[in-house]
């Protein structure tokens, strides 16, 4: 007998005629499995698969949306975590299910993958992350409960830890139907925490709001009842508002009045654009794949890179605004300062690559083709102006390229970049298999000599920047080549830049940033990955970035001494030490000496790094883009949201 079935009161999870027979133990077995391997389900029991797990539920209703038959979904975070989905959708059917005999909606909650997507409509989801259906939360949850109105009647079921603990009851009568599903993510699943974060959230159910044009999402923190927040998502325009947004909020200027925005479909198959060009240097394009973001792009994407590559060239040659001579407007060219959104809907979507971020389906590349090729010609056509602003863009971005390019050369013919000749602030370590050696980008001479004397030099090497760096926003990346803060960093990895670009070259297996713990020390790490961001992005996508975590005070009593790494963590050792204890508070790095550094920072026995994801990168980058723009609107309202964080953002 499973531990499942043990911990299972008798005659809980039963057949309507009360035999406990073959499929219920299928039944416990799949949420079993669940929660045995819940990351097999949803990626991590870290703050990302909580997180997932109100998607989940969301998107449930987000179908029923699609299939025409709910309009307003409201999420609430609620006192304790405790997460409520209320949508006005047909209600999750209750009646029995024959070949389980149990209500419909204890199958879609106890049976792995029996989601909500049975019965047909609506787009199914294969692969990835997505769909795994709400009996999965329903394993990962410490209680969950299900309300549904419809046929006349209130019908509510409760589980806990995805056993059934009551039947489903009518416990009162209505006019109204919807679905109500409220839980509380199981703390033994989610043992680093239980807490969710209010951005992650907004973010989420305002990106599907978007994505769903006429969609009302109200979302509720109602956590801190002194402080309740509620926001409401709902815009008719579509994923046209998404890209006014996207502008708006990045404090970036459009260079022409009205999105463009151009849909298709084929038969169940839907393409969407939707593109507003602003005066960034900057390309943003963001791509869904029902709904799901597809951070890795695929067909889709391509599609639409290629067919406006393409449809700009036509457009200017027939025009004239580039010469028999000229060479062809590269890709990048055309995209810069481009923000679009490509939403596709499609039945049976492939997802491909190690995060299932990326669309396989050929098919839906086509149409997305044949959208651009039939509607954004006619459209440039019929709006020669807008035309004109895009191309002036494209052209100038050419010719930059090209400067940029012959500055490149004129660089490697002087062997500036690919001398072997170390930076001078680059004290190398003795081993040079990447494999086992380190790279710790230092900010500051002092901190930088720590490092050096603290070190372990067979493998770990030290470069020490100094100064404030390069403003890379404002930058073009001709200047980034020929500057003298980033130069040492390219030099020392040895693997180039942007298009060339070569991760094979790289020096160091680990590439760590350490700064210090304060407003300025954040600020070079945010410059740092952005650079890498824009300019080195294998190195963020195969993990090679890590920052360094320096403690922020040492604890100390008699011969005793403690590293604390957060406030509370220090009140903790105090406590520990009974009161009354010394306390050294790290302002810098530079104050701490080399064997300090080495036992808290360096030693990879002891020391703790937070590994850079793509993610962190791009809010990094994003982060930068409002910090460093030059727009100030933005900034200002920035540093207003974030004044309680940070008083002395010197900026
Ligand atoms: C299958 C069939 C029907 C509704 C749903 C699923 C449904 C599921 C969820 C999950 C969250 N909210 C939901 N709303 C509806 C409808 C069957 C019918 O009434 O004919």
């Amino acid at each position: 007998m499973s531990e499942l079935e043990k911990d299972l009161p008798t005659g809980e999870v039963t057949a309507a005629d009360g035999s406990y027979d073959e499929k219920d133990i299928q039944v416990l077995e799949g949420l079993e499995a669940v929660r045995k391997r819940p990351g097999m389900y949803i990626g991590s029991t870290g703050p990302r698969g909580l997180h997932h797990l109100v998607y989940e539920i969301v998107d449930n209703s987000i179908d029923e949306a699609l299939a025409g038959f709910c309009t307003h979904i409201e999420v609430e975070v609620q006192p304790g975590d405790i997460i409520s989905v209320r949508d006005n959708g047909r209600g999750i059917p209750v009646g029995l299910n024959e070949k389980l005999g149990l209500p419909t909606v204890t199958v879609v909650l106890t049976v792995l993958h029996a989601g909500g997507k049975f019965g047909g409509g609506g787009y199914k989801v294969a692969g990835g992350l997505h769909g795994v259906g709400s009996s999965v939360v329903n394993a990962l949850s410490q209680w969950l409960e299900v309300e549904i109105s419809r046929e006349g009647h209130v019908h509510r079921q409760r589980f806990e830890r995805g056993h059934t603990v009551t039947d489903l009851q009518v416990v009162g009568d209505t006019t109204e139907t919807g679905t109500l599903v409220r839980f509380k993510a199981d703390p033994e699943i989610f043992t680093e925490t239980t807490e969710y974060d209010f951005d992650t959230l907004q973010k989420r159910l305002r990106e599907q709001a978007f994505l769903n044009a006429g969609l009302k999402i109200t979302f509720t923190d109602s956590r801190d009842p002194e402080k309740v927040k509620q926001e409401e998502y709902c815009y008719e325009g579509g994923i046209s508002s998404f890209v006014e947004f996207l502008n708006k909020t990045r404090g970036y200027v459009p260079l022409h009045d009205n999105v463009v925005h151009l849909t298709t479909t084929d038969g169940e198959s839907v393409a969407e654009v939707a593109f507003q060009y602003n005066d960034s240097y900057n390309e943003n394009i963001i791509s869904f794949a029902n709904n799901m973001n597809t951070v890795d792009g695929g067909t889709h994407e391509i599609a639409f890179k290629t067919a406006i590559t393409r449809i700009f060239n036509d457009y200017a040659r027939r025009y004239k605004m580039l010469r028999d001579n000229d060479k062809n407007l590269s890709g990048e060219d055309v995209r810069e300062g481009l923000m679009a959104v490509v939403s596709v809907k499609l039945e049976d979507a492939q997802f491909e690559s190690q995060t299932k971020a990326k669309l396989g389906n050929t098919s839906i590349g086509r149409l997305v083709n044949t959208l651009l090729t039939d509607k954004l010609t006619a459209y440039l056509d019929e709006n020669p102006a807008v035309a004109k602003a895009i191309l002036e863009k494209s052209i100038n971005a050419a010719r930059v390229r090209e400067a940029a390019q012959k500055a490149r050369d004129s660089a490697r013919n002087s062997k500036k970049l690919s001398s072997l000749r170390m930076p001078e602030k680059l004290a190398d370590c003795i081993w040079t298999d990447p494999e086992r050696t380190e790279l710790y980008i230092v900010e500051g001479d002092s901190a930088g000599g720590s490092a050096i004397q603290g070190r372990d030099r067979n493998y770990q090497a030290i470069l020490s920047l100094w100064g404030k760096m390069l403003n890379v926003e404002k930058a073009r990346i001709d200047k980034v080549y020929n500057n003298d803060k980033l130069t040492p960093v390219v030099v020392a990895l040895g693997c180039g830049i942007g298009s060339d670009f070569d991760l094979s070259k790289l020096r160091y297996g680990k590439v760590i940033i350490m700064a210090d713990a304060d407003v300025d020390g954040s600020h070079i790490c945010t410059l740092m990955l952005t650079f890498f961001f824009r300019y080195m992005r294998p190195l963020i996508d195969e993990g090679h970035v890590y920052i360094a975590q320096p403690p922020l005070y040492k604890v100390s009593k008699g011969k005793q001494a403690f590293y604390a790494f957060s406030d509370e963590e220090r009140d903790e050792y105090i406590a520990q030490l009974g009161g009354n204890a010394d306390i050294q508070r790290y302002k810098g790095l530079g104050e701490m000496d080399p064997e300090q550094l080495w036992e808290t920072t360096m030693d990879p026995a002891f020391r703790t790094m937070l590994q850079v994801t793509l993610e962190d990168a791009q809010q990094a980058d994003e982060t930068f883009t409002i910090l460093m723009g030059d727009k100030v609107e933005p900034r200002k309202e920035f540093i207003e949201k974030n004044a309680g964080y940070a008083t002395n953002l010197d900026i």
